[in-house]
């Protein structure tokens, strides 16, 4: 209900069923075919999808990109209204650049109404812009958890950046800076850009507002405050330290901190990898790929 959106803009906002409820009569795909990560964050533990997006305990197969397209085309066939083709893991995407922008581009070649879109970290997006304009991604989003390095140092131990490993405050400043540098050249370059944030309480719960002042100056079209999901079971705690997931009334405060400077998305389902179908209402492929409803 922005009125500054363009109208371009608003029938790409309201065809995506993340962007808007609108959206929601259309079904996205994800095609696992991004194994490797470049960084590492406390709440992940590497055997399960990426944490940016996924619930806890799920581990995506992985697809090479020629089985990725063959899917989207049977999915397509039994879901016509499957009209985005997401990259969101189960690493980062854009650290498995060719695999990814191999995906999209034959994605693209096999239906060229499709949304393209993908989800990264950010830290290799800003070289990538290009490559993605060039494929034609219109709907992108980036994790970013805080915009100060001392809370990023407690929630990234490591980044792997230019060839070498970095620690500390060192490798959280070149993070944020790397996702805020390529947010900015992704909105200019046209794409729309969603930021995901996992709320982490004691780590970044007080600082969700000023998160939130800097992404709208940056020109994010969107907000997903996402709770963390702890599960020792699961290798998904946080840490050593074990932090606990937010109460809903934590994210509610959290998300109303932020809907003064950006709009908020509440219907996240934190979906797998390889997700398939409606939101909320994902389908599960057998061994044949044939489609059957999945046990939630
Ligand atoms: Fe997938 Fe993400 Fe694209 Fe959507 S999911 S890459 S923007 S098509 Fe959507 Fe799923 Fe939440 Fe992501 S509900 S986890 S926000
Ligand atoms: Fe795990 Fe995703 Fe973080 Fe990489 S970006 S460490 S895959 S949660």
């Amino acid at each position: 209900d922005d009125p500054s959106l363009s109208s371009d803009v608003v029938s790409k906002v309201t065809s995506h069923p993340c962007y808007s409820p609108e959206g929601h009569k259309y079904a996205r795909i994800h095609l696992p075919v991004a194994p490797a990560c470049n960084i590492q964050c406390n709440y992940c533990n590497r055997k399960f999808d990426c944490s940016n997006e996924s619930r806890p305990g799920v581990v995506s197969k992985l697809l090479s990109p020629a089985k990725g397209v063959q899917r989207f085309v049977k999915v397509k066939e039994r879901i016509p209204e499957t009209n985005v083709v997401g990259i969101a893991g189960p690493g980062d995407p854009l650290a498995n650049p060719a695999a990814t922008l191999a995906t999209l581009k034959a994605a693209a070649k096999q239906d060229s109404d499709v949304h393209l879109c993908v989800s990264t970290n950010g830290l290799a997006l800003l070289e990538l812009v290009p490559s993605l304009v060039k494929v034609g991604v219109s709907h992108l989003t980036i994790t970013i958890n805080c915009i100060d390095a001392a809370i990023g140092a407690k929630i990234y131990p490591w980044i792997y950046f230019n060839h070498k490993r970095l620690r500390g405050r060192e490798a959280s400043q070149v993070l944020i800076d790397r996702q805020l540098a390529g947010l900015k050249a992704a909105v200019a370059a046209g794409m729309l850009v969603k930021v995901n944030t996992v709320l982490i309480p004691g780590i970044n719960d007080h600082h969700i507002e000023a998160l939130a002042q800097e992404l709208k100056l940056h020109g994010a079209l969107l907000h997903n405050i996402m709770p963390l999901i702890s599960d020792p079971a699961h290798g998904t705690y946080f840490g050593l330290t074990g932090q606990r997931q937010p109460t809903e009334d934590e994210v509610a405060e959290a998300r109303a901190a932020a809907g003064s400077n950006m709009a908020q998305m509440s219907h996240c389902q934190q979906c797998r990898a390889d997700a398939v179908g409606h939101l909320g209402q994902d389908i599960d492929l057998d061994a044949d790929e044939s489609v059957k409803p999945v046990q939630q």
